[in-house]
């Protein structure tokens, strides 16, 4: 699971990039062109696919709340029911950047150890390492890389063949600015140091004699952090790649454009693992024959200080989204995203400055339509709102009844959210006043840093004893 990407990848016919390990697993295996998930952020999305369940189902909507609240009967984690069958669950890699264990769901868990959901949260039985002796099992490999991180500028250094700004591709709604060419550059660095990884990974499975008889998912958990991706219900939010490897059983070389949701990922993986698929999950999987998801129902609410709502549909033709606070501009000046959203500052500017274009000046308008259309096949980048256009009435009303019969039917087992209060406020106020020449580069495109200037943030308030 690679985080924070859209379907960047070579394989997925993206420019300037190479990624010939992900090519491989395609060419070889399946590639899935219309997977989405459930919410377009780390936490609720990766609550939702841990249970195969809409995360509105089981409260676990809002970013990094309810940590140490647990579950309510019936719902278990997936990897409940793979060790119940048998399965040995292995959690992260020695081999990738950070060991890949993260978990980040938003409910009480406990990465090793046994799960009753009482006293014991335990989601994997060991960390890091596959055997042969562990088989069968499964393994949940966390690749980071891709999140923004303070190392974006030494895996491009690193790079053999960094990606050439000049041969990338900006979607439309991007100002051709050479930071912002540059950014997406690194971004890209980023997916083929993810693609090296995923290499090494079939490599130690072919080497220790498991490739064979191992299916290989390769997932994103959110779509990439930059305009209209991650955070966002446009496609770049919730748009994952899928690719499926399992040259046993599957014909190679399929490229399929079947609308599936990230909690079908689950359910598919303990169907194919013999499991049965629990009655509570909304997944289903998408290898039993009477398979027929016609769309995917997302949601965005909590993030940090912003406290969005909004609700969509995504099928293979049409995109929906209902903004129930359409005074929340997409611009929001979230603390967290002003640290890794160099195109925002440098955009910020030239709008100013009246240099955007209408497409390019669409992110910055001060509030959000109540409702949003796009015509999927016809205009991928969702540039033309179709809700007000009487030709498509019809369309919209489907999609705004469905969309409200979801809202119910995935209504919560409760609302209340104790959330996790955000660091990112404080320290982005912390630059502001205390460090307003770095505070300026930011603005200019610079990523100056998020973690350097947490651990600032904190020394200077250990000097401060009773603030
Ligand atoms: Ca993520």
């Amino acid at each position: 699971m690679a985080e924070d990407i859209s379907l960047d990848l070579e394989c997925y016919g993206t420019k300037g990039v190479q990624t010939p390990n992900l090519n491989r697993l395609a060419a070889e295996g399946m590639l899935y062109n219309n997977c989405f998930v459930t919410n377009p952020i780390c936490s609720p999305s990766r609550s939702s696919m841990m249970i195969g369940t809409h995360q509105l189902k089981i409260n676990a909507h809002n970013h990094r709340s309810n940590r140490k609240i647990a579950l309510p009967e019936p719902y278990k984690p997936f990897t409940y029911w793979l060790r119940e069958s048998g399965y040995t669950c292995i959690l992260g890699h020695h081999g990738v950047m950070g060991n890949g264990r993260k978990i980040d769901c938003n409910f009480k868990t406990q990465p090793i150890g046994h799960w009753d959901g009482k006293e014991n949260f335990g989601l994997f039985d060991k960390k890091d390492e596959f055997l042969p002796e562990d088989q069968p099992f499964f393994a949940q490999i966390q690749l980071v890389a891709t999140h923004r991180g303070d190392w974006w500028d030494e895996v491009r250094a690193k790079s053999k063949d960094p990606v050439n700004p000049d041969e990338i591709e900006l979607p439309p709604y991007y100002a051709n600015h050479p930071t912002i060419r540059l950014d997406w550059a690194k971004y890209l660095d980023q997916m083929e140091f993810i693609d090296n990884e995923v290499g090494m990974i079939v490599d130690e499975l072919e080497q220790k004699g498991m490739a064979d008889n191992t299916v290989i998912i390769f997932i994103g958990d959110n779509g990439r952090c930059n305009l209209r991706g991650k955070g966002y219900l446009h496609d770049p939010g919730l748009r994952i790649p899928l690719i499926v490897y399992y040259p046993k059983h599957f014909k190679g070389g399929q490229v399929i454009d079947d609308v599936i949701s990230a909690t079908d990922i689950t359910a598919t993986i303990l169907d194919i693992a013999g499991c049965e698929i629990p009655t509570y999950m909304t997944g289903t999987s998408f290898y039993n024959k009477n398979f027929n998801r016609k769309e995917v129902y997302s949601t965005r609410d909590l993030w940090d200080e912003i406290e969005e709502k909004s609700r969509s549909i995504s099928t293979e033709r049409w995109k929906y989204i209902r903004n129930d606070k359409p005074d929340i501009p997409w611009d929001a000046e979230q603390a967290y995203l002003e640290f890794y959203r160099p195109a925002v500052h440098v955009m910020r500017q030239l709008n100013q400055q009246g240099k955007l274009s209408s497409t390019e000046q669409l992110f910055f308008r001060t509030s959000k339509p109540v409702e949003e259309l796009y015509d999927l096949q016809n205009d991928p980048f969702e540039m033309n709102n179709l809700a007000n256009n009487p030709k498509y009435a019809k369309t919209l009303t489907q999609l705004r009844e469905r969309t409200a019969q979801y809202d119910n039917e995935m209504s919560s087992i409760s609302d209340s959210f104790k959330p996790v209060s955000p660091i990112s406020v404080e320290v982005l106020d912390f630059v502001k006043q205390q460090h307003p020449e770095a505070y300026k580069r930011m603005l200019e495109g610079e990523e100056i840093g998020f973690k350097t200037y947490v651990n600032l943030y904190k020394k200077s308030r250990k000097k401060v004893p009773y603030r």
